[in-house]
């Protein structure tokens, strides 16, 4: 089939599909299609050509219309294939008869035809065809080019409408055979047009598809085609018929169509004039007095302001008592002026350059936000309008805006936007180009985000910039992606102010009526450049030679009024001059405001949050045992039995596992989470969990949302059944868009303190696709718009050896945008030192470990006397992990959220003793605690800290212990309890453990303030040492053998190797545990879930969710464990300890004497390149030189067979030796001090510096590389 033809059955496929959507049409319209598209793929071009056109549906429909009231009245091959009586010879006869007719044959002929095509059908088809009922097919036939030529002028005519008021897009009016100029000559019509009969006085019955003729059912050809053309292709071009709804389509139609439906009565006319001449009266206003300032005006689509005003003034008729509007730049002051009723003064002292007397940092004023309630003169009813802030960032307060406005409806218990109504205004640049334009709007229709319809207003001045749209987009029209959620689109010239007030009337008419988002696309012009300093001319030369003969709309307007006797030209005139007026005395007033205030521009307060509140209490967060008892109880309880809910048996095993967790006082990941939730719906706080997949949680191990086994959308959520009185708790999955649902999440956030709002990624790494929303709303709205927001990010985090993209959350992003200053050690003997700390930080960003943590961390989020973003970077594997529980005794009233959790093993009585302080965050701390049992450290690194000991307590030689306590809170960083477990131990050697690269993660953030917190001490010379995965472009490998041999490297660095001995007890361990597991299986066959799961159900309890996945596929500790399957030899061999040399000490601070003196001037060396990716500065601070044990090159871990890492040793690159080795030769060594960072710098000895001493490294390197083909080692064995 040719181009033509496909183009042809795709057109006559959409008319059909609309068209015929009917409740019954579907059917034989979509078997009438299936026939012709057979048919036509059997047959030759010809037969379709004429026939499946664009306006052939209507021709159809008509057909199929008659057909309906009497099978008969049509001829009898569209009767068969209408009635679904499609066989093979009946498939062929419609196509070969409608095209011959060709709509116009005469019936003689046309029974000739058919007659004659019966003759050849095998079938013999002639005979049994029955004679056409006498009548005037010609007659019937111009009734239906009439009717074509209807529908096309309905779904076409905006092709031709008259849009640009500058002229220079859009089809010029051609004459027609009428004589009469039209502009629908091509563009709509088509081949329609050749088929104009030459007598346009002949009277025609109207359709039922249309509604022009009014009361009257026949017109003149000549009446239909000027209506036709006023209606479609006049300063409005409606775009409609893509809806696939018939209601909505017949509504729009009625409402275009009806004669008289859009005339205005002279009052309204006037209110217009008025309303424009205020709107550019302000603009002509800021450009008198601030002729070189940007305030991105809105001249040549001024008529913007009354549109919006006409929404406002209807739909506060209707109800509607909240409006939120979101918005760019452009037009924005105006908005705020003549919409919001913002006093000019304020805005105009903007301009001024005032002090701020409250903190922050604030904005532009072309970005504040503004909330006004008041007064509608108009409805005599109370609004309240608020302009939501917004960053630079085109369009990405949409989702934002969405957020507070479905928040807003939650509060006022509005469940269908009756209340509360968004409109969100548009670039015509932004609109088509910025994809979360689109992520939003999908957000329309989602039960759980919807708004019940937006107004979408597009300011179209048909330029970017300077970029013209055939350069900024594909699609015809900027509104385009508005066709995905079937959005009426009205396209309107911004010249014609009666028609853009008619457009914004139908726009909220059809919001009130189908609660469905709409668009008015305002085309008009920028008369000034992008900005009012910037020179159009150099880019747009035509556009704006024919800008400046052009005269302003109010001119025009007014010019018509007055040509009309609607207003005189003195009333016109003292219009002006009274706004005029108006802006003066505002000038005035704003000359006398000498300071301004940031929170005057919020644009949520929270009436009744602050006052009389002592922010800085932080109340308990602890539950008394009942309760969780209650909610536990709840949680783990499958449906009530008398709703025969069918629960799927792998849940069954799982709510008993949780059942058997509330009896033994214990609490794993999702019950912690339970806990939270169902503590703060029994106080009244409501709780909202949106993201990808979280009713069920991505690790399954949420399951908030049950699902009937058998029946279709039957869904129990437990956490809805707690309490008679609690507040509703809202889990919703949502679309697949980060940036659109964490934007909406964080607008919802903004509305009310008394909820608290998360949002979980799918993983953490995808959370970047929402980086917009983090950087301008999340990390900086509260500094720049005085604005709070308790929104919580969930970030699921951990190296699993789940390659590159399910790693990382990127902490360090995070940890990097916190505005707490490294260098400061704070008053941590401020008794209100802790909430002080996280009232002045942006956010709080933490790794939390336990379930119990978890829950008070929530639950601070609503107990504090402020609202903060929490980014919580949550586990993966430890939603399982046997370890990751808490007591029931971790959430009572006595307990509270931990920010460190320090080693409560034995070592704690005795911290003199303590060698190894390992500070740590997150998942690793679990594998850290595994290695340090499974290395015995106790007897056997005493050998290998015989050179460190030497300042230690004689003791330590034989009783040297690790301690890890662990960091939860990183953001704020807790000083206070930092400083006292380096008191505590002060005698270890510090340590930094993560898993991480050292590019990321925690450490860049947490190395500063160890340092700050360390020469706050008097007499200290530690410093912290980085033990971690060394610097990487990529946050983890793909490569499981490499993720584990890195994995390893990382361990072997803090505990050394593993020795004969500690290999010979992990072996009997596991023989033992093996032993028993085998005992037990054959003592009992199997643990019993509720009943017998079905196939491809979850795993059997015993082994608990955890049990069905392997561990080797998500622990690396696991993997290296002997009982894991037989694990390759790793890529990057491990140092061993202790060193070579005997001197050295991995990690180990070395007195001061010991320090070398050549590798400490090399890390002193000012102008050193940043070998192991921290910049020269940083490296200088010290503490962060290569880890010791790790692989030493990020181009190492990227491609290790082609480019084989050195061996880890000592710690040290082959880049960074060589660099050593330069800078001793040119004997360039300065004297080893550091170079004081802030208030508390000193030069403490450097730790470091001794691991980077080089080592004998080639031959260590052949020692330790290994190639993949001799990995297939024993772990348990000794490496070589
Ligand atoms: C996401 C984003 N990209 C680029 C810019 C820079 N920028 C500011 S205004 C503008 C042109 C916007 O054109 P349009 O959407 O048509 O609005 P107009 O300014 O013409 O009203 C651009 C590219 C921005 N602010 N935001």
């Amino acid at each position: 089939m040719n181009q033509c033809r496909l183009r042809s059955l795709a057109r006559i496929r959409r008319s059909l599909a609309l068209g015929l959507r009917g409740t019954d049409y579907h059917v034989p319209a979509r078997q009438a299609l299936r026939t012709i598209q057979t048919t036509s793929q059997r047959r030759g071009v010809h037969d379709l050509d004429s026939f499946a056109n664009g306006c052939s549906a209507a021709y159809i429909e008509g057909l199929y219309n008659k057909w309906k009231r009497n099978p008969n009245s049509v001829d009898e091959s569209w009767s068969e294939l209408f009635s679904g009586n499609d066989g093979s010879t009946a498939k062929r006869r419609p196509l070969q008869v409608a095209h011959s007719r060709k709509y116009r044959r005469p019936p003689v002929e046309r029974i000739a035809v058919k007659a004659r095509s019966g003759e050849r059908t095998a079938s013999g088809g002639a005979s049994a065809a029955p004679a056409a009922p006498p009548s005037d097919w010609k007659n019937i036939d111009d009734h239906h080019v009439i009717q074509a030529i209807i529908r096309a002028y309905q779904s076409r005519g905006h092709l031709a409408a008259d849009l640009d008021p500058l002229g220079i897009v859009g089809p010029k009016k051609r004459t027609s055979v009428d004589g009469s100029q039209r502009h629908a000559a091509r563009e709509v019509l088509r081949q329609h047009f050749s088929y104009i009969f030459n007598d346009l006085n002949t009277v025609f019955k109207l359709p039922s598809s249309t509604m022009i003729g009014g009361d009257q059912e026949f017109l003149t050809l000549k009446e239909i085609l000027d209506r036709l053309e006023r209606i479609y292709c006049g300063h409005i071009g409606v775009e409609y018929m893509q809806i696939t709804s018939l209601t909505k389509t017949n509504w729009i139609r009625d409402r275009f169509e009806k004669p008289g439906g859009l005339d205005l009565t002279k009052e309204e006319k006037k209110l217009i004039l008025e309303r424009l001449t205020r709107s550019t009266g302000f603009e002509n206003f800021l450009a008198k007095k601030f002729s070189s300032e940007k305030r991105f005006g809105l001249e040549g689509c001024d008529i913007m302001i009354p549109a919006i005003k006409e929404v406002v003034d209807r739909a506060t008729n209707y109800g509607v008592e909240s409006i939120l509007i979101g918005m760019a730049h452009r037009g924005r002051l105006n908005v705020l002026a003549n919409i919001c009723r913002k006093p000019i003064s304020d805005i105009l002292s903007q301009f001024h350059g005032l002090q701020a007397t409250d903190s922050g940092s604030g904005d532009v004023k072309y970005h504040l936000g503004v909330f006004q309630e008041r007064l509608n003169r108009q409805t005599n009813r109370m609004v309240r309008i608020t302009v939501v802030a917004n960053p630079s960032h085109l369009e990405h307060v949409n989702p934002v805006l969405l957020g507070k406005a479905r928040a807003e409806m939650f509060q006022r218990g509005d469940t269908c936007g009756s209340t509360v109504m968004p409109i969100i205004i548009h670039g015509d640049a932004s609109f088509s180009g910025q994809g979360v334009v689109y992520e939003s709007m999908h957000l329309s229709d989602l039960p759980n985000y919807t708004t019940y319809g937006t107004i979408h207003i597009v300011s179209n001045n048909q330029v970017g910039f300077t970029t013209d749209p055939r350069f900024s987009r594909s699609s015809r029209y900027c509104t385009d992606v508005a066709k995905v959620v079937n959005a009426p689109i009205l396209h309107v010239n911004a010249d014609d102010p009666e028609a853009c007030i008619q457009c914004a009337r139908i726009a909220i008419d059809y919001r009130t009526r189908f609660k469905k988002d709409v668009v008015i696309d305002i085309v008009g012009y920028r008369r000034n450049g992008h900005n009012e300093a910037d020179e159009p001319m150099f880019t747009q030369p035509l556009m704006y030679q024919r800008i400046k003969k052009l005269k302003p709309c109010l001119q025009l307007y007014a010019d018509k009024l007055i040509k009309e006797g609607v207003v005189t030209d003195s009333e016109f005139k003292s219009m002006v001059s009274n706004y005029e007026k108006i802006c003066e005395e505002a000038w005035a007033k704003s000359k006398t405001i000498k300071t301004i205030k940031y929170s005057s521009w919020i644009d949520s307060p929270w009436p009744g949050f602050f006052e009389g509140r002592d922010r800085l209490k932080l109340c308990p967060t602890g539950i008394s045992t009942d309760t969780l008892k209650t909610i536990g109880q709840i949680f783990s309880t499958p449906p009530p039995s008398e709703h025969k809910f069918e629960t799927h048996k792998g849940i069954l095993r799982i709510l008993a596992q949780r059942t058997q967790m509330v009896q033994d006082k214990v609490a794993d990941w999702s019950l912690g989470e339970a806990f939270a939730f169902g503590s703060l719906l029994k106080e009244g706080i409501h709780v909202r969990l949106s993201g990808q997949d979280v009713e069920r949680g991505t690790f399954s191990h949420r399951h908030h949302v049950l699902h009937h086994q058998s029946e279709d959308k039957v869904v129990y959520n437990s956490l809805d059944h707690l309490y008679p009185d609690q507040a509703p708790y809202s889990v919703s999955n949502s679309s697949l868009s980060e940036c659109a649902v964490l934007g909406f999440e964080h607008g919802y956030s903004m509305a009310s303190p008394n909820a608290l709002v998360m949002w979980e990624g799918q993983f953490g790494d995808f959370c970047n696709t929402a980086q917009c929303i983090i950087d301008t709303f999340i990390a900086s709205g509260e500094t720049k718009w005085v604005r709070q927001s308790g929104v919580v990010m969930l970030l699921p985090h951990s190296m699993e050896g789940m390659g590159p993209e399910h790693s990382s959350g990127r902490i360090e992003r995070f940890l990097q945008m916190s505005d707490d200053d490294p260098d400061v050690y704070p008053d941590t003997c401020d008794a209100d030192f802790v909430a002080r700390q996280l009232m002045n930080v942006n956010w709080i960003v933490t790794n939390l470990s336990t379930p119990a943590n978890l829950f008070h961390c929530l639950r601070r989020q609503v107990k504090m006397g402020f609202r903060k973003p929490l980014i919580n970077f949550s586990p993966k594997s430890l939603l399982r992990h046997p370890l990751a529980r808490s007591p029931f005794k971790d959430f009572n009233e006595c307990s509270c959220f931990q920010r460190i959790i320090p080693d409560k093993g034995p070592a704690g009585k005795q911290p003199d003793c303590v060698e190894k302080l390992v500070f740590c965050t997150g998942k690793v701390y679990y594998d850290l605690v595994k290695e340090r049992d499974d290395h015995e450290q106790v007897e056997t690194v005493a050998l290998v800290r015989v050179e460190q000991v030497r300042r230690l307590l004689p003791q330590l030689l034989l009783f040297t212990i690790t301690m890890i306590p662990r960091i939860l809170q990183l953001c704020p960083f807790p000083y206070d309890l930092i400083s006292q477990q380096l008191e505590l131990y002060s005698k270890a050697e510090l340590l930094w453990a993560q898993e991480e690269h050292k590019n990321m993660g925690g450490w860049s953030y947490v190395q500063p303030r160890f340092d700050t917190a360390l020469l706050k001490k008097e007499n200290e010379s530690r410093c912290v040492s980085y033990h971690g995965r060394p610097p990487s472009a990529s946050p983890a490998t793909g490569n499981k053998v490499q993720h584990y041999s890195e994995y390893k490297a990382l361990i072997t660095s803090i505990f050394g190797e593993l020795t004969p001995e500690n290999k010979k007890r992990i072996e009997d361990r596991i023989k033992k545990q093996q032993a028993k597991a085998k005992a037990d299986a054959q003592s009992k066959p199997s643990t019993k879930p509720p009943a017998s799961p079905p196939k491809g159900s979850s795993p059997p309890p015993g082994k608990g969710e955890s049990g069905g996945k392997k561990r080797s596929d998500s622990s690396p500790s696991a993997s290296i464990a002997p009982t894991g399957p037989a694990p390759r030899k790793p890529l990057i061999s491990l140092p061993s300890r202790p060193p070579r040399g005997g001197k050295q000490r991995s990690g180990s601070a070395p007195p001061p004497d010991l320090v070398d003196d050549a590798s400490a001037a090399r890390k002193m060396e000012p102008d050193a390149p940043a070998h192991d990716g921290s910049s020269p500065s940083a490296w200088k601070r010290s503490g962060s030189a290569p880890a010791p044990g790790v692989a030493p090159t990020a181009s190492a871990s990227r491609s290790p067979s082609r480019n084989p890492p050195s061996p880890a040793h000592d710690g040290i690159s082959p880049s960074t030796r060589q660099e050593s080795s330069s800078k001793k030769k040119s004997g360039s060594a300065p004297a080893p001090t550091r170079t004081p960072r802030g208030p508390f710098r000193t030069a403490p000895s450097n730790t470091e510096f001794i691991k980077r001493r080089p080592a004998k490294d080639s031959g260590s390197r052949n020692e330790t590389q290994s190639t993949p083909g001799e990995s297939e080692l024993d772990p348990t064995k000794p490496q070589p």
